[in-house]
C-alpha cells in the first residue's frame, strides 16, 4: 500500500534524523568494534523499521515499492552495516514467504519479523554455487511428514543474528534442474544446523556473513515454502528481483552522501591559494557524480513505480542493480581521489565507504549476471 505524502514525508523525515543523529556519529566506532551496538538495533525496532516492506496485516508498514526506495535514499546515507541489520527482514529473508508462502507461514513469522523479535536470512549461495544459483547441491530429504536437509550454505548475511533461514534444497535429484529445488522455512535453533565464524570480509564491518552447515537438519513438511516442491528457484529469483531494486536505491543514497562529502571537503580545501573546488578538473568529477547519481534516483524511482502497477520489471530491476552498483563504485573512487591523501586515510572514512560499496557490484547477483539477464530478456522480447 502506497502512504500518502505527508505521512511518507513524516516516516522520511523521521528516518533522516535517525540517520544523521544516531548513525551517521557511530560509524568510525561500528567500523571498529564489527557490531551494530544492540541499543541502536532496540531503537531500529521502536522506529518499525523491521517491517518496513512487510504488508500491514502482518505487522509492517506494508510499503509499495516506491515508498520503500525514499526510505532507502534516507537509511542508505550511512555506512551499509546499519541497512544490513534490517535488511534481510524487509528484504531476502522475508520476501520468499510473503510472495509465496502459505498463510499459516505468513501467521506464524512475518509479525515477529516486522517487529524485529527475531532476524531472518536467505540461505542459497553455496561453496560451488554462486552466480550460477541452480547448481546448488545442499538437499532436503523426505521422510514421513518431515524433511532432513544436508548442506553447506556460504556467505549468509545475517546468519549468526538469524533465527529463521530461508533454505533453498533439492528435493529431486540434480538431473532435474531447477524443478528440483524447492524453498523452506528452517528456524535457527533446531538441532543439526552449525553456524561457522564471522567471515574476515573487505569491508561492511558490522554485518556479519558466515557460512552455515545443515547435518541430517529436520523440519516438519510445513515448512515448505507455498506447500509445494519445486518452486523454489522461481520463488529465489522473484525474492531477488525485488532485492535489486531496493540495493538500486541503497547504491544511491551512498553515492548522494560521498558526493556531499566530497562537496564539503573541496569547498574548504585549499590548494594554490583558493578552494580546490575552484578547479574544473575538480568540478569535473563532482558534476559527473552528481549527473550519474540523478540518472540512478530516476531509474530507480521509475522501476519502483513499475513495479507497483504489476508491470514486469526483471530487466529493469537488474538494470538498477547493474547501473547504481557501478555507479556508486565510480562515486566512491572520486570521492577517494578529490579527498587525495585524506582520502586514503582511515580517520575521513572515505576509504571505508570505497571498500563497502565494493559489495555491492557482487552480491544478490554480480554485475555480469545483471548483463546477462538484461541481455537475455532483450533477446527473448525481439524474439516474440
Ligand atoms: N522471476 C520468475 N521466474 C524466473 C525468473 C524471475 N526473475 N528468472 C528466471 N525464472 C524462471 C525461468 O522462467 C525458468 O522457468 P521455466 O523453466 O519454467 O521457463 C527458470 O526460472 C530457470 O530460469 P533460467 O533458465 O533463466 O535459469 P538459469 O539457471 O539460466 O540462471 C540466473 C538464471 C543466472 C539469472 C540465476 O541463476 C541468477 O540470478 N543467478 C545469480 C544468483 C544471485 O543473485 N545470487 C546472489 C546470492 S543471494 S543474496
Amino acid at each position: 500500500m502506497a502512504l500518502d505524502e505527508a505521512t511518507l514525508g513524516q516516516l522520511r523525515e523521521t528516518v533522516r534524523r535517525f540517520v544523521s543523529e544516531r548513525l551517521i556519529p557511530l560509524e568510525a566506532q561500528v567500523a571498529e568494534d564489527d557490531v551494530v551496538p544492540e541499543s541502536v538495533v532496540e531503537e531500529m525496532r521502536t522506529l518499525g523499521l523491521f517491517g518496513l516492506s512487510i504488508p500491514e496485516e502482518y505487522g509492517g508498514l506494508g510499503l509499495s515499492m516506491f515508498d520503500e526506495v525514499q526510505i532507502a535514499f534516507e537509511f542508505g546515507r550511512t555506512s551499509p552495516a546499519f541497512r544490513s541489520v534490517i535488511g534481510t527482514n524487509n528484504g531476502i529473508g522475508s520476501h520468499g514467504i510473503i510472495i509465496d508462502g502459505t498463510e499459516t507461514q505468513k501467521n506464524h513469522y512475518l509479525p515477529r519479523l516486522a517487529s524485529g523479535e527475531i532476524i531472518s536470512a536467505f540461505a542459497l549461495t553455496e561453496p560451488q554455487s554462486g552466480s550460477d544459483a541452480a547448481s546448488i547441491s545442499t538437499t532436503a530429504r523426505r521422510e514421513g511428514d518431515q524433511y532432513v536437509i544436508n548442506g553447506t550454505k556460504r556467505y549468509i548475511t545475517n546468519a549468526p543474528e538469524a533465527s529463521l533461514f530461508t533454505v533453498f534444497a533439492r528435493t529431486a535429484p540434480k538431473t532435474d534442474g531447477v524443478k528440483g529445488i524447492s524453498a523452506l522455512l528452517v528456524e535457527g535453533d533446531i538441532p543439526g544446523i552449525t553456524i561457522g565464524p564471522w567471515d574476515r570480509k573487505m569491508g561492511q564491518r558490522g554485518a556479519h556473513t558466515a557460512d552455515v552447515t545443515f547435518t541430517d537438519c529436520r523440519v516438519s513438511a510445513d515448512a515448505l515454502i507455498s506447500g509445494a516442491e519445486g518452486v523454489g528457484f522461481k520463488t529465489a529469483m522473484k525474492v531477488l528481483d525485488r532485492g535489486r531494486i531496493h540495493i538500486g536505491a541503497v547504491c544511491v543514497a551512498t553515492a548522494e552522501r560521498l558526493i556531499d562529502d566530497s562537496l564539503r571537503y573541496a569547498m574548504e580545501r585549499q590548494q594554490f591559494g583558493q578552494p580546490i573546488a575552484a578547479f574544473q578538473l575538480i568540478q569535473a568529477m563532482l558534476a559527473d557524480s552528481r549527473a550519474e547519481a540523478y540518472a540512478a534516483r530516476c531509474m530507480v524511482e521509475e522501476t519502483a513505480r513499475r513495479r507497483d502497477s504489476g508491470l514486469p520489471v526483471v530487466t529493469e530491476a537488474s538494470c538498477c542493480k547493474l547501473f547504481c552498483a557501478e555507479m556508486v563504485g565510480r562515486v566512491a573512487d572520486r570521492a577517494v581521489q578529490i579527498h587525495g591523501g585524506a582520502g586514503y586515510m582511515a580517520e575521513y572514512g572515505i576509504e571505508r565507504f570505497y571498500r563497502d560499496v565494493r559489495l555491492f557490484r557482487i552480491y544478490e547477483g554480480t554485475s555480469q549476471i545483471q548483463q546477462l539477464v538484461i541481455a537475455r530478456n532483450m533477446m527473448r522480447e525481439a524474439g516474440e
